[in-house]
């Protein structure tokens, strides 16, 4: 059973948009995962952004003023336990660009996809707190230029950390995936590499998801029900 124990000290859990779900923030690709009528696979890309700033910042915009209505889950507060008690490794890394795992306490946590309440110099690449006040492509206050976006990793953009997530999953005993389709590469590929490296691996996801089948295990069922359950 790959529940936290001293067979695996050594701790990877990846968490995905199905973890915020029940908190209220909807998930991509299932029900309600339009936008405007927009895939997010059509928004979320550098091209958007530069053919159309203002649907794309009102997009960012709109899913940032909605973090204040929302709160962390049983499932996000169960990770932060674990990450307050774990005596080995643990790395959480989320593709959620929500605060909701670092206000529920958890702190060995990385966003791989970027953040609602980061801002990015498309020119330097400078990031800083996203100030509500920015109108889009502000002046970056590292460099000048006027070019702040939301620091957010669009489709075909190298998500953030990569080789400290390369070297966890290659020393990880036990890689965990809470609430992800396996849809979006390169975290969807993490299983698979986890297991190269001799990882047990368990999947919990409110039904079956592209990956299912690469997992020695899986529970399916709501996160705020079972990660609490696997934590306890
Ligand atoms: C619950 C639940 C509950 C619901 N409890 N569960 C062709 C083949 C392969 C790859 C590619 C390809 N063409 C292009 C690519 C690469 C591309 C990609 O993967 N595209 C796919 C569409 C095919 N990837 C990229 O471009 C990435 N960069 C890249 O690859 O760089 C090159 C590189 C090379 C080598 C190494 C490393 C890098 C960048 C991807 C950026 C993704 N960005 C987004 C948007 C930004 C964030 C934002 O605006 O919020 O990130 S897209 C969107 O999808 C978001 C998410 O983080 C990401 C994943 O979605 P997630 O979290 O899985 O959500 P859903 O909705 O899909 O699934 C939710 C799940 O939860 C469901 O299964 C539900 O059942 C479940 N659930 N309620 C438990 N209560």
């Amino acid at each position: 059973m790959t529940v936290p124990s001293p067979d695996y000290p050594n701790i990877l859990v990846l968490t995905g948009a199905g973890i915020s779900a029940e908190s209220g923030i909807a998930t991509f690709r299932g029900p309600g995962g339009l936008w405007e009528g927009h895939r997010v696979e059509d928004v979320c890309t550098p091209e958007a952004l530069a053919r159309d700033p203002a649907l794309v910042h009102r997009f960012y915009d709109l899913r940032r003023a909605a973090l204040s209505t929302v709160e962390p889950n049983a499932a996000h507060r169960a990770l932060a336990r674990l990450d307050a008690e774990w005596p080995g490794e643990l790395l959480i890394v989320t593709q959620n660009v929500d605060d909701l795992h670092e206000r529920a306490g958890a702190t060995r946590l990385l966003h791989m996809h970027g953040e609602l309440k980061s801002a990015l110099c498309a020119a330097c690449g400078a990031r800083a707190e996203w100030a509500d006040a920015l109108p889009p492509g502000s002046v970056c206050g590292a460099c000048g230029a006027p070019a702040l976006r939301p620091d957010i990793v669009f489709f075909g953009e190298m998500p953030y950390d990569m080789d400290r997530i390369e070297a966890a999953l290659s020393s990880c005993d036990l890689f965990v995936s809470i609430g992800t389709s396996g849809a979006v590469y390169p975290a969807a590929g993490f299983v698979q590499t986890a297991r190269h490296w001799g990882a047990a691996t368990l999947e919990i996801n409110l039904e079956p998801s592209q990956g299912s089948f690469l997992f020695e295990e899986s529970r399916m069922g709501p996160a705020s029900v079972l990660v609490p359950e696997w934590v306890a």
